[in-house]
């Protein structure tokens, strides 16, 4: 791509960072033809690490290089089908840890340093300590706190925060752990294309991930290109996936020489990252990220369980309410009279500061709303929708003459009423007076470096202030339940009206 187009933010998210072709230093990737166990590629660091040039490597078997009996046990994993074990051996004077896995037509090899092996006796200690600690929060908050000064003491990196992303895939630094000399990003926000979303689908599948040293020299696999496949060899699974030149930068950028990354995982979504920054290379073995692995799914078990809780008691508490005003709605009424006439305003169900109905040319408004003729010409807009069910917390984003109503109507949360294009239920929510820290100018996230003809993410991460405009708070999943449950609620006594009137008729 040309210049212009090359400093399109969207350009991040194309970055195939899965096929770089580089590894990181502080391991050896091979890749082996599973028909005949040659090993076909190898990342130009072998001499290093085991003595022998990758040059003698190439077109070597692997039995060769790893002895009869580690051999032996890849081979009858691969036979059995029963997925791999990480295997210990030595090859040369140095003990390794060998972690295989499968991509496309190959089996690929991470070697990495053995490293410390701790006693089982205390890694079960430690996963002990990890369940205890983070099964006595009963808020998240808390547990976020917690899992940061876990982190913290099992691993020390220099600063461990948690990373919450939101609907757009921003984040917010939700909690710190730190060196006390370092400065707090507590409370920091960053925008989405600082994790582009090729990087959050890795995250999603891989979990946890090391970048042992920012400062590295990239090892390139040789060849190039796979003898098998004549691509680029698929490092989505390999540990030692060398890291993408425009995020090497950033970490320079902010100072960093080492990162730990921990997947979030909350109903199946990605819900945030633990970030960990170290400010000198750092190093930590397999075994410890797979304990990082364990603290990390148990954080995401006790989010999901504690956001459960909260949703099922919110809606048990709206369906109360919700029969209460559904005893209300009488037969002989309109719906709208209904409404207007319920002991409980419909309003009262989800926290507003007002709502309306529009039904059947007739509209009917409850609290601090827009005008009558700016709900109607919103209605027209909304009956463009082809959703059931609309919401946002910024609506003048996608309907610009919200604008004039921010004060009554930054968010709505509305839904269609029966068969007719024009019927609504819509509850309004006023502006929030919100500043959002930034960690850094989030409008000038990229600029073009000359130097390196390229794009390059932003050099400064100082605090930077934005005063929101016209946002409402967040709309939360038992609120659009609500919703959707009082929907049919209506929709059933439309329909009962309905069908009284064709009798009446007969
Ligand atoms: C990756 N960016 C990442 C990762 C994090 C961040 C956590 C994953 C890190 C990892 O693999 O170790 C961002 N890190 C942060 C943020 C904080 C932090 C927000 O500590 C806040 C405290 N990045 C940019 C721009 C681009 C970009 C402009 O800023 C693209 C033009 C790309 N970020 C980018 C890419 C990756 C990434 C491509 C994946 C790196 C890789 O796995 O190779």
């Amino acid at each position: 791509l040309s210049y212009p187009e090359r400093i399109d933010i969207r350009n991040c998210e194309k970055e195939p960072i899965h096929l770089i072709g580089k590894t990181q230093a502080h391991g050896v990737v091979l890749a082996v033809d599973p028909a005949t166990f040659k090993i076909t590629q190898a990342s130009e660091n072998t001499l290093k690490f085991f003595g022998i040039s990758h040059k003698n490597i190439l077109g070597d078997s692997l039995e060769n290089l790893i002895g009869k009996s580690a051999f032996a046990r890849i081979t009858s994993a691969i036979d059995q089908k029963t997925g791999f074990k990480d295997e210990k051996l030595k090859v040369g004077h140095k003990d390794f840890i060998i972690l295989p896995h499968f991509s496309e037509e190959h089996l690929i090899l991470d070697f990495e340093d053995l490293g410390e092996v701790w006693e089982p006796m205390y890694f079960q200690q430690q996963l002990t300590n990890i369940i205890n600690g983070l099964d006595a929060d009963e808020t998240v908050p808390d547990l976020c706190k917690t899992a940061a000064k876990l982190m913290k003491n099992t691993f020390g990196y220099d600063r461990v925060m948690v990373y919450r992303f939101d609907e757009e895939w921003n984040g917010e630094v939700v909690a710190e752990e730190k060196e006390e000399h370092l400065e707090s990003w507590l409370g920091l926000h960053y925008p989405a294309s600082d994790i582009p979303s090729q990087s959050r689908d890795l995250f999603l599948k891989h979990k946890v991930r090391i970048i042992s040293d920012v400062n590295y020299e990239p090892v390139p696999i040789s060849p190039e290109l796979s003898p098998i496949t004549n691509k680029a060899l698929d490092l989505s699974k390999s540990t030692l996936r060398g890291v993408s030149p425009i995020h090497i930068e950033y970490l320079q950028n902010m100072e960093v020489g080492a990162t730990l990354t921990a997947a979030i995982i909350v109903h199946g979504k990605l819900w945030g990252l633990i970030a960990c920054h170290h400010y000198s290379a750092k190093f930590i073995n397999y075994f410890q990220r797979e304990t990082c692995k364990f603290l990390a799914q148990v954080f995401s078990n006790n989010i999901a369980s504690i956001q459960t809780g909260i949703f099922n008691k919110k809606l048990n508490e709206n369906s109360e309410l919700r029969a209460r005003i559904l005893t209300d709605l009488k037969i002989e009424n309109t719906l709208v009279d209904g409404l207007e006439n319920a002991e409980i305003p419909f309003t009262s169900l989800i926290e507003s500061g007002g709502g309306a109905v529009v039904f059947d040319d007739k509209i009917k408004l409850f609290g601090n709303t827009p005008t009558e003729a700016e709900v109607l010409d919103l209605s027209n807009f909304l009956a463009e929708n082809e959703e059931v069910i609309f919401y946002t917390k910024n609506l003048k984003n996608s309907y610009p003459v919200a604008e004039n109503y921010k004060k009554s109507a930054s968010g709505i949360l509305s839904f269609k009423l029966g068969r007719a294009k024009n019927n609504f239920i819509i509850w309004f929510r006023p502006e929030v007076a919100e500043t959002v820290s930034w960690g850094g100018n989030p409008n000038k996230k990229v600029s073009y470096n000359e130097e390196k003809q390229r794009l390059s993410p932003r050099k400064s991460f100082k605090k930077w202030t934005e005063k929101l405009d016209g946002i409402s708070n967040s709309w939360q999943d038992y609120e659009i339940e609500t919703a959707k449950a009082f929907r049919e609620n209506l929709n059933q006594f439309i329909l009962k009206k309905q069908k009284e009137e064709i009798g009446r008729l007969n």
